[in-house]
C-alpha cells in the first residue's frame, strides 16, 4: 500500500469522525474504524504486501494514522458533551431561581444508637469491643458452649439451620469461644451482634434481635464479682439507679447460672404488655464460665476463671425508649425510625 493510499484512508476516517452529530453516531464510527474488522484496524494486515525494507516506516505510518483516528474521536466527544452543556444553560426553561430539592437525610437506627453508647461504656471501663459471624457452626454455638447434640437446653435455641449444617447463631455466646481462643487472658471484652431464633413472635419475641455478650477472664473469679460487675454495668447503661434482681437460671456454659431482671420501666412495675403484667423484664443471663467451656476453648479452669452475660440488647432499646412491640425495632417503618433522629 502506497503512502497516498494511507493518506486516502485517513482523510476518510477522520470525515466519518467528524460527521457524527450524537454520541450514538460517533460510537458507531468508532466501531467502523477501530473495531476488530475497522478499517484503520484492518490497515496492518497490509504491511505483508510491504518490500521488507519499507516494513518499518510502513508501520509507523499506520500508527500516524491510528493516532489521529483516536485524537479525532477524543476531540469530537468533548465537543458533543460541551455542546449538550450549553443547549442545557440556554434552555430558558431553566430558572436558577427556584429553590433546590433538599436531599432527605437518614438517621441512626435506635438500636445503633443504644449499641453504640453501650460500646463507648464498655471500652471506658476497659473491655475490648469484638464482631464476629452471624453464620455460625454447631461447635462454637452448642457443642464447646457445653450443649451437646442431645441436650435438652436445644429446645430452648430453634434454630434455623443452612443446607450445609451451619446455622444463624441462637445467641452471641459463640463469641465466648472464639475470644477465649484468640485473647491472652486476663481480658475483658464485649461482642454486640444480631441473632436468630426460629421461634413465635410476639409484643416481646422477634425471631431476629440483638443480644451483647460480656466475658471477663481472670484468676480467682467469684459470684461476688459477677453481681458487682452486674451492678456497676447497669447502672452505667441507664446512668441511673435500677431495680434489678438475680434469680436462679439455667444456661448450660455457666454455673451457676442466673436470670437478671429490671423492673420494667414502662409501667414502672405495675404491670403491661412488655412485661407481661410481671412488673419485670427479662434482660439478661448471666453467671461463671463452666468449666467444660474454659477447657474447650483451651483454657485450665485451675487457673482462669471468668464471668458471662448475654443481654437482651432489643429489649433495652424498648426499655430507654418506651417502645410497646418488639416488631417496630427491626419493622423499618421510617415513620417508626424518624421519631429516633
Ligand atoms: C442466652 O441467649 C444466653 N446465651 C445468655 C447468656 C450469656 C447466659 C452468657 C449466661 C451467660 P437467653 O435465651 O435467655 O440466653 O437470651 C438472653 C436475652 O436475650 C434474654 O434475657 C432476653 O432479653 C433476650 N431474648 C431472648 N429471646 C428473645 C426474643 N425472641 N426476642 C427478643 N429478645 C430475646
Amino acid at each position: 500500500m502506497e503512502q497516498s493510499q494511507l493518506e486516502e484512508v485517513k482523510s476518510a476516517a477522520l470525515a466519518q469522525v467528524m460527521a457524527a452529530e450524537d454520541e450514538s453516531a460517533l460510537r458507531d464510527a468508532e466501531v467502523a474504524l477501530l473495531g476488530k474488522k475497522g478499517t484503520v484496524s484492518l490497515l496492518s494486515r497490509g504491511i505483508s504486501q510491504v518490500p521488507p525494507k519499507e516494513r518499518g516506516a510502513f508501520g509507523r505510518a499506520v500508527n500516524d494514522v491510528k493516532k489521529a483516528v483516536v485524537e479525532a474521536l477524543t476531540h469530537a466527544r468533548e465537543g458533543l458533551r460541551e455542546a449538550a452543556i450549553q443547549s442545557e444553560l440556554d434552555d430558558r426553561s431553566f430558572d436558577v431561581t427556584l429553590p433546590g430539592i433538599r436531599p432527605t437525610g437518614g438517621t441512626m437506627h435506635p438500636l445503633s444508637q443504644v449499641q453504640e453508647r453501650l460500646e463507648e461504656t464498655f471500652i471506658a471501663m476497659g473491655y475490648h469491643v469484638l464482631d464476629y459471624l452471624e453464620v455460625e457452626d454447631e461447635f462454637h454455638n452448642f457443642e464447646a458452649l457445653n450443649i451437646p447434640a442431645d441436650h435438652p437446653a436445644r429446645d430452648m435455641h430453634d434454630t434455623f439451620w443452612t443446607k450445609d449444617r451451619l446455622l444463624l447463631r441462637t445467641h452471641t455466646s459463640p463469641g465466648q469461644i472464639r475470644a477465649m481462643r484468640t485473647l491472652e487472658p486476663p481480658f475483658r471484652a464485649v461482642f454486640p451482634g444480631k441473632v436468630f431464633r426460629y421461634e413465635a413472635i410476639d409484643a416481646s419475641h422477634e425471631h431476629t434481635f440483638h443480644q451483647l455478650e460480656g466475658l471477663m477472664i481472670d484468676r480467682h473469679v467469684s459470684v461476688a464479682h459477677l453481681n458487682s460487675s452486674m451492678q456497676i454495668m447497669l447502672s452505667q447503661i441507664f446512668g441511673q439507679e435500677l431495680t434489678i434482681r438475680l434469680r436462679p437460671g439455667y444456661f448450660p456454659f455457666v454455673e451457676p447460672g442466673f436470670e437478671c431482671d429490671v423492673q420494667c420501666m414502662i409501667c414502672g412495675g405495675a404491670g403491661c404488655r412488655v412485661c407481661k403484667h410481671s412488673g419485670w423484664v427479662e434482660f439478661l443471663g448471666c453467671g461463671l464460665v463452666h468449666p467444660n467451656v474454659l477447657r474447650s476453648a483451651g483454657l485450665d479452669p485451675d487457673e482462669w476463671q471468668g464471668w458471662a452475660f448475654g443481654l437482651g440488647l432489643s429489649r433495652l432499646v424498648m426499655m430507654q425508649y418506651g417502645i410497646d412491640d418488639i416488631r417496630h425495632i427491626m419493622g423499618g417503618d421510617l415513620r417508626f425510625l424518624r421519631q429516633f433522629a
